[in-house]
């Protein structure tokens, strides 16, 4: 470690990449961004050029770079599988954004090739778990004040897709985050995922099921019930309401500034994940960075399994949809590293 500063390389250079490597370079201490690696050259050099990172074409180089004491992977799911298996090779902390991998089977390789090194590296980004509210929501649950959760009503709303976005994707990239808040929040397995859609939005692209109906059964018998619909067009919106057997429990209701005038009262509602969840990403960072200088990852945080158990989740969910009835889980049996 560079003057006792963990050094960072950085995997991925879109949106995400491009966001954290900035929020390390300005925000993160007892952290440096050494190096950045994107198949597209261009890309990476741009984002390196923001930063006192240098610029790497070949992710594998990155990886066994020895100025490399820690690794973010912010690139496609489709390619996480080989980089965290060199990560883990080498033996370096890792913070990988979600999926952990695509599917259900590759994930469990991942759990397995971790289980047998006896030691956790690898740190999956399920930011909501650094959000203050939603962290608040989880020790009033655990508190029991309000007695047993028995429904999560949970709210998923983006103004407006990507444009290569597509049905199946609302569950994979976008409930995933609910499928891990849900486990998370009521520290039970899933059991069942089904999925039901109303009539479609006429502001969605005309191959897309806009809004869909998620219900998620969970082992301790709570049922949560996600509404995702990526064309709401009015912002972006992540809520989650907690029924209990004594009260209910709210958040993401955007409280900022309430402003009145002109016969009317209101306030602004965010734009995206990343001005929504800035804190948590923030937050997720620094712990991560702070246990990465101690060669090793934050315990708290959505480890490896998580990240199976969630594209298990995926996997059923993309199923329920396609054949419209309940799809049950079973996951692997889960190894002594994530007791
Ligand atoms: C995106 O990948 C995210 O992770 C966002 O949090 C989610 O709201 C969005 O739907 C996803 O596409």
């Amino acid at each position: 470690m560079g003057n006792g500063e963990v050094r960072i390389g950085l995997i991925g250079a879109g949106r995400m990449g491009a966001d954290h490597a900035r929020r390390i370079h300005e925000r993160i201490s007892g952290a440096e961004l050494v190096a950045i690696g994107d198949p597209d050259p261009e890309r990476a050099h741009e984002v390196a050029a923001s930063t006192a990172a240098r610029a790497v074409d070949n992710p594998g180089k990155l990886i066994a770079s020895p100025d490399v004491d820690a690794l973010v992977i912010a690139s496609p799911g489709s390619t996480h599988e080989p980089l965290l298996l060199a990560a883990l090779e080498r033996g370096l902390p890792v913070l990988c954004e979600k999926p952990l991998t695509p599917d259900a089977e590759s994930a469990l390789k991942i759990v397995t090739a971790e289980a047998s090194t006896e030691r956790r590296l690898i740190q999956l980004g399920f930011m909501r778990r650094y959000d203050m509210e939603y962290t608040q929501l989880k020790r009033t649950l655990a508190g029991q004040e309000l007695g047993a959760p028995l429904v999560l009503h949970c709210t998923h709303r983006n103004p407006v897709s990507p444009p290569e976005f597509t049905s199946d994707m609302m569950i994979y990239d976008s409930v995933v985050h609910e499928f891990d808040t849900v486990r998370w929040l009521l520290e039970s397995e899933i059991k069942s995922v089904s999925v039901n859609a109303p009539r479609s939005s006429t502001r969605a692209p005309d191959d897309l099921v806009d809004p869909q109906l998620v219900t998620i059964e969970t082992l301790d018998g709570t049922v949560a019930q996600v509404e995702i619909f990526v064309n709401c067009g009015f912002g972006y919106q992540v809520r989650c309401e907690a029924v209990c057997e004594a009260g209910t429990a709210r958040v993401g209701d955007d409280s900022g500034v309430i402003t009145c005038r002109d016969s009317a009262w209101g306030g602004s509602i965010t734009a995206d994940f990343r001005e929504r969840f800035h804190q948590a990403f923030d937050s997720e960072f620094q712990q991560w960075a702070d246990a990465a200088r101690r060669g090793g990852v934050d315990q708290t945080a959505a480890n490896a399994w998580d990240g199976y158990a969630a594209a298990a989740s995926c996997e059923a969910g993309v199923r329920a949809r396609g054949i419209g009835t309940r799809v049950p889980i079973s996951l692997a049996e889960r190894p002594d590293l994530y007791a």
